[in-house]
């Protein structure tokens, strides 16, 4: 009587033990997805109560056979009475507006949103850059402005350059818009023009009356009034002083 009572007790235990445990299977056998909808656009994420044995099975639910659903991969794997083979996933490399089918996965079932990022401020420069190039080689001269927090400047081999720093973008009379902008200079060697001079005359001495008459010696002349006045470069002539009236 004893045996027979310990064989009904081991028998009701052994009905209690829950059937997961009853078998060495792959407890992980749920799936989540990503459920396309219906007549609208996006996904309904199907919770992680998807079987992964009826992902290929169109007797079950059948995920597979719809087109936009996204879908991870996964081992083979049995559980219970059921099995499934290998899956390599649905729609994960496969492009939504722009996002791909993994990353709307990973982000539970919505695409991520995309925040724009801030604009860089536009900064106005001059269209042309002051410089000097006068006649004669070598001698250019190129007025480059000092950088500044928004705009760094550079002169390298006759190139100047202006780059807009981080957050800020160049424009020009406010119509193009770029992230720098370069200007080139040369020398124009221009030859400077010869320069002849002109003699400058000699004026005439006033009052000065070229002599009319040479003497033998200085003193009045036979024909009186006269003054020694000796005109330049004439004293010495001959030996001899000429006079003039005055
Ligand atoms: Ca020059």
């Amino acid at each position: 009587m004893r045996k027979i009572l310990a064989i009904v007790i081991g028998a009701v235990m052994l009905s209690l033990i829950p059937a997961a445990t009853a078998h060495a299977d792959n407890p992980d056998h749920k799936v989540l997805i990503c459920h396309a909808n219906e007549g609208v656009k996006g996904w309904s994420p199907n919770g992680n109560n998807v079987d992964k044995d009826s992902i290929m099975n169109p007797l079950g639910a059948g995920h597979d056979s719809h087109a936009d659903d996204i879908i991870p991969a996964f081992p083979a794997g049995t559980h219970a009475n059921k099995s499934w083979d290998a899956y390599p996933g649905k729609n994960l490399t496969t492009l939504f507006d722009g996002v791909l089918g993994s990353v709307i996965l990973a982000n539970g079932c919505t695409p991520p949103v995309v925040v724009d990022p801030t604009p860089p401020a536009v900064v106005g420069i001059p269209a042309s850059i002051d410089h000097n190039d006068p006649c004669g080689p070598n001698n250019l001269v190129v007025n480059v402005p000092d950088s500044t927090e928004q705009v760094s400047w550079s002169y390298v081999d006759g190139v100047v350059t202006a780059t807009a720093n981080d957050g800020f973008i160049l424009t020009i009379n406010g119509e193009t818009k770029a992230k720098s902008f370069t200007w080139e200079f040369a020398d124009s060697n221009e030859p400077c023009p010869v320069v002849t001079e002109t003699p400058i005359p000699t004026p005439p001495v006033k009052g000065v009356v070229p002599p009319t008459e040479e003497l033998a010696h200085t003193g009045l002349s036979p024909i009186g009034g006269w003054l020694a006045v000796a005109a330049a470069g004439m004293m010495l002539l001959g030996g001899a002083i000429r006079f003039v009236r005055v």
